[in-house]
């Protein structure tokens, strides 16, 4: 912890006070550090925690132009915090230097680092990752956009960490030499805080700076990446892949199979590439098949990811509220559809600026129904011809219910973030489960 004497005596500015800034806060406190704590928000969610813990820290709540943020000599910023917001822009632009915690993090960790980034299935790769790693015997820590800041994570008893990384996160870091990186796919998302699809691309692409070793998704162009040593995962292409042997398809390794996709508990062809990528990123690491069975067949998938909920009536529901952009809620549509159209879904939120329209050839194959609520409702509802408007999730499922045959399926997948109705994707989650259970038909 070198790192730490060096920046001791410097005017530290932690910016934001959510569950990053609690984590920075802790951690510095805990090496002696006493920085100064600044939230725009007038009651940030740590202020408990503070006033408990810490009292003695100089604090700022409201607006950032009055937070004297030029005084500082260090700046670490939460992620849900843009460098563009005038008063971090006028920081930079006098010379503060501005880190994230994962920066913070990469300057003082000496163990091997797994990242992985994407715009879905992160932290369903993360949880595997953890798991199959935990099954082989190494200690492993894991965090970052999961839940847990890193800072937290920081321990001398541990072999290896596992961190989810989104954008914003990575926007502030530029030390991490991850042991083995992936952006698992890319699709539109964030575009309210970046300035073009391209801007959040080359976000999600500085994953692989200073990587040993690289890995991209051998069917999303996007993700790919001329740093090397690379290997690639894909549904036909690539290093890890997908294939029958013995009529049974498999996970492969370079046409040779490695185990049957049935021995993962969760299915969808998205989730056996989320297993791929995990052999792939794992690869550095001493790992057998025997470790991958008992792993792929305890996991049991994360919960407000295409979770069956209740089936009543012959009518399965499924929550995916976690689907909060187009590219999952494909996903979802793709995995749960059969040949007849049986399919309900229920959509709507905060669009996040997105490109709707990908969802149309979807809809149109394989959904019954289409039943909208939120913010962007009106945008969902322009994309199908059997789309309704309702007012919120009990309208909602209500109107599901009455719509549904026995043999169909209710979907919960927004497609959208829940912030303009809920506090997260969760408790939306939690809600449409409520909103199930109560209107039992
Ligand atoms: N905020 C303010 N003023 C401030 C600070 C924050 O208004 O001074 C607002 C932000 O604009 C944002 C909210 O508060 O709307 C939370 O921001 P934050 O930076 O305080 O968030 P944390 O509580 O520290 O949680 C963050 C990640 N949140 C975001 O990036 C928005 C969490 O990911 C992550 O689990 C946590 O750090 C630990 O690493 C959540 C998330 O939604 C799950 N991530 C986005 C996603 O997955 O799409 C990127
Ligand atoms: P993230 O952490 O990137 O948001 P999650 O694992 O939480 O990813 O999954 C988010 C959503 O994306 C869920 O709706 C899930 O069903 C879907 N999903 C998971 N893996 C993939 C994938 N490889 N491609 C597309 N969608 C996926």
């Amino acid at each position: 912890m070198q790192y730490l004497n060096e920046i001791k005596n410097k005017h530290i500015t932690v910016l934001g006070l959510g569950v990053t800034g609690l984590g920075i806060v802790r951690f510095l406190l805990s090496h002696g550090l006493t920085p100064k704590v600044v939230d725009s928000r007038n009651t940030p969610p740590g202020i408990d925690w503070l006033t408990q813990h810490a009292a003695h820290l100089t604090t700022h709540f409201g607006d950032l132009d009055h937070a004297e943020l030029l005084a500082s000599e260090m700046i670490i910023i939460s992620p849900g915090l843009s460098l563009t917001l005038p008063a971090v822009a006028a920081a930079m632009a006098a010379g503060v230097e501005v880190i994230g915690d994962v920066e913070l993090f990469a300057r003082l960790n000496t163990k091997p680092v797994v990242a992985v980034t994407g715009s879905n299935g992160k932290s369903t790769v993360v949880t595997l990752a953890y798991e199959v790693l935990k099954t082989a015997g190494y200690k492993v820590a894991l965090g970052g956009n999961i839940g847990t800041a890193v800072l937290d994570l920081l321990n001398d008893d541990v072999d290896v960490y596992v961190l989810e990384l989104s954008s914003f996160q990575l926007d502030t870091t530029t030390s991490l030499q991850p042991m083995s990186a992936t952006v698992l796919n890319i699709s539109e998302d964030h575009l309210d805080r970046y300035s073009s699809y391209q801007a959040y691309i080359d976000s999600k692409l500085t994953i692989y700076n200073n990587a040993a070793l690289v890995v991209t998704n051998a069917d999303d162009q996007a993700t790919h990446s001329t740093l090397t040593p690379q290997l690639s995962f894909g549904a036909t292409e690539g290093d890890y892949s997908l294939g029958e042997y013995n009529g049974q398809l498999h996970f492969m390794l370079h046409g040779e199979a490695l185990l049957p996709v049935a021995t993962m508990a969760v299915v969808g062809t998205h989730n056996y590439l989320n297993a791929l990528a995990v052999m792939a990123l794992l690869s550095p690491f001493n790992i057998t098949k025997a470790h991958y069975q008992t792993a792929l067949s305890q996991f049991n998938g994360l919960a407000h990811r295409c979770q069956l909920v209740a089936e009543q009536s012959g009518v399965k529901y499924f929550n995916d509220s976690k689907a909060t952009n187009v590219g999952a809620t494909i996903a979802a549509i793709d995995s749960l559809a059969s040949s007849e159209k049986q399919l309900i879904v229920i959509a709507g939120g905060d669009a996040k600026g997105a490109d709707l329209t990908p969802l149309i050839p979807y809809l149109q194959r394989s959904v019954k129904a289409l039943i909208c609520f939120g913010k962007d409702a009106n945008a969902l509802m322009a994309l199908s011809d059997s789309s309704h408007l309702t007012n919120n999730m009990n309208e909602a499922v209500a109107l599901a219910k009455q719509l549904s045959a026995p043999g169909n399926i209710v979907l919960l997948a927004p497609a959208c973030a829940s912030i303009d109705m809920y506090n997260n994707y969760m408790q939306r989650g939690e809600h449409f489960v409520q909103c199930v259970l109560q209107a039992q038909p």
